[in-house]
């Protein structure tokens, strides 16, 4: 391969691993500072929260709550509506701070389930996109250290193979 033919290759190969790199998880605080609690204003709290996030598969929740105050049930859309425990998906997290790492697509609804914090309040529904969206950039520092990385290593690998 002459030199130009070279130079395309590594860059194309470098943009396609930051594409790759930049699609990576991102790890969402529930609520941030309000954590995952009784929220003063009402639900109002996480649904503001989850407007401004963007959910992918793969992608983290971190549910900070002191165990035993609070926990985190998956339910069906109708249970979230209604606060009620009629249709749980999987089992209930009661030890806290949780992480809940984000399966498939789709909505997702998490509720307390302790006395009537979820009427009042603490409840959180999602969107969560398929694997195949558009790269969107990370606010994750390590992510930024695992790209130079893999560009090192594409790096090297070329070096020695072309
Ligand atoms: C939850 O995720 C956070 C952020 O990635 C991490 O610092 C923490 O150790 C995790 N906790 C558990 C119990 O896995
Ligand atoms: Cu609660």
């Amino acid at each position: 391969m002459d030199k130009v033919m070279r130079m395309v290759v590594v860059g194309a190969l470098a943009i396609a691993t930051l594409l790759q790199v930049t699609t990576a998880q991102t790890v969402h605080v529930v609520g941030e500072d309000t954590a995952w609690t009784i929220p003063v204003s009402g639900s109002v709290v996480y649904t503001t929260w989850a407007s401004k996030n963007t959910f992918k598969v793969g992608d983290t929740l971190v549910f900070n709550f002191a165990t035993s105050r609070h926990d985190v049930q998956e339910v069906a859309k109708a249970s979230f509506e209604e606060c009620n425990t009629k249709n749980v998906i999987g089992k209930s997290i009661t030890t806290g701070p949780a992480n809940v790492t984000l399966e498939s697509p789709g909505e997702h609804y998490y509720i307390c389930t302790v006395g009537k914090h979820c009427l009042a309040g603490q409840k959180l529904a999602i969107t969560v996109s398929g694997t195949s969206n558009a790269p969107r950039p990370s606010s994750s520092s390590s992510t930024v250290v695992f790209a130079s990385f893999l560009l090192s290593l594409s790096s090297i690998a070329l070096a020695i193979f072309i």
